[in-house]
């Protein structure tokens, strides 16, 4: 398969995850700033779907394609509604600024 439809196919899988979770994290097990927004989330008692990039099959390639729908590989990356709330420390800011309960609805 050439380049570009590898990245179309894990762009599409990284879609199919955003749009079939309220709240979707994508993250590493054992990196303590994914540890920190799960916290942070069970601790508004707000459900979540994490994906462990280092856990599953591929998870490499898909961090890689984060990049293109993020602008940026690094973990977590969080999403509600589909929309990029960003990393760790956006995601503290945006609880913070109260944007993160507006999105939640809380
Ligand atoms: N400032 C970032 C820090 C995130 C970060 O440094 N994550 C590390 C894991 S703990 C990372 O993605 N490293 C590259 C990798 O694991 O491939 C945030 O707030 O999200």
């Amino acid at each position: 398969m050439a380049a570009a439809q590898i990245d179309a196919k894990l762009l599409e899988e990284i879609e199919k995850y955003i749009k079939e979770h309220k709240v979707m994290i994508f993250s590493k097990s054992r990196c303590p700033y994914c540890v920190k927004v799960k916290e942070l989330f069970k601790s508004l008692g707000v459900d979540y779907y994490a994906l462990e990039l280092d856990v599953i099959e591929g998870g490499d390639k898909l961090q890689q394609a984060m990049g293109k729908k993020a602008g940026r590989t690094s973990v977590p990356q969080v999403f509600i509604d589909s929309e990029h709330v960003g990393g760790c420390d956006d995601t503290m800011a945006a609880h913070k600024s109260g944007k993160l309960n507006a999105l939640l609805k809380l």
